[in-house]
């Protein structure tokens, strides 16, 4: 199974002032054609799709083309809402647009609802977790103390829970939008931190065999199954040293990852004088 990881596009951003739609809209045009030249067989946007809850136009044309283009490809697309966009309005039309191809999973209460690939190798079964604000999502995940860790946690168990009725051999990978310890933040990531405690212990994550992690803007590999792919413009100047990236992963019949960096284009590079 090959699939591209991307997350933190952020549309509609502008940085001090000066707008990304086109240095955006060449991202996209750059992760359509690796697509389809590296013939993956599923795109992960792990969250942040748009910048802000309610994105400007530009920004959700830019969406909308995007997506066209993926469907067109017959590309199985899967996303995650991030913390800053808003998975209300994100998930309208979800139901309509997953029957095109495009998965996507903004209600925490269908997080162990996979999407299951198959390759010659058999199923991968692909969880989307949004963005889980540990306030608004205690109640329904019946945790005790609202923390990103006792949160994400209570998702990761109902994966497992599904997981284990699944056929024996089951591969599986999950999107997520979080803080995971010994990650490197940047200055564009906005805090997640609500009453302390953000981040979560990588073995949260246990019991998959890759985590697609969105949030955090630096490309970064925390273990061989737990990647960020960041995001794929520099939006601060801390991020001037970054190489934006996707990652290209390939998930073999034993369920181990080979990994490959691709790079993004680099419209406008960041110095500092
Ligand atoms: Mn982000």
């Amino acid at each position: 199974m090959r699939f591209l990881h991307t997350s933190d596009w952020h549309l509609g951003r502008t940085l001090h002032r000066v707008g990304l739609v086109d240095a955006q809209a060449a991202f996209l045009d750059h992760l359509v054609a690796t697509a389809r030249e590296e013939r993956v067989d599923a795109v992960l946007v792990s969250g942040d799709i748009y910048d802000r809850a309610v994105p400007p136009l530009s920004a959700v044309e830019l969406y909308d083309e995007a997506l066209h283009r993926l469907a067109a490809l017959g590309v199985p697309t899967l996303m995650i809402s991030g913390n800053h966009d808003s998975p209300r309005r994100l998930g309208v039309g979800a139901r309509l647009i997953e029957r095109a191809g495009i998965h996507l999973r903004t209600d925490p209460a269908a997080c162990a609802t996979p999407v299951v690939l198959t390759d010659r190798h058999g199923d991968v079964a692909f969880y989307g977790l949004p963005y889980l604000e540990p306030a608004l999502v205690r109640d329904e995940f019946a945790v005790e103390t609202a923390g990103h860790a006792a949160v994400l946690g209570a998702a990761m168990d109902r994966v497992r829970a599904d997981l284990a009725t699944r056929p024996a051999g089951t591969r599986s990978v999950v999107l997520a939008h979080a803080f995971v310890t010994g990650g490197q933040p940047s200055d564009s990531e906005r805090d997640i931190t609500v009453g302390g405690a953000s981040a979560v212990p990588a073995a949260v994550f246990r019991g998959v065999h890759y985590a697609a992690l969105g949030h955090l803007h630096g490309c970064q590999t925390l273990t061989d199954r737990l990647r960020y792919s960041g995001s794929p413009l520099a939006y601060s100047f801390s991020e001037a040293g970054h190489r934006k990236s996707l990652w290209l992963i390939d998930l073999d019949a034993a369920g181990a990852v080979h990994a490959e960096r691709v790079d993004c284009p680099l419209p406008r590079p960041l110095i500092h004088i």
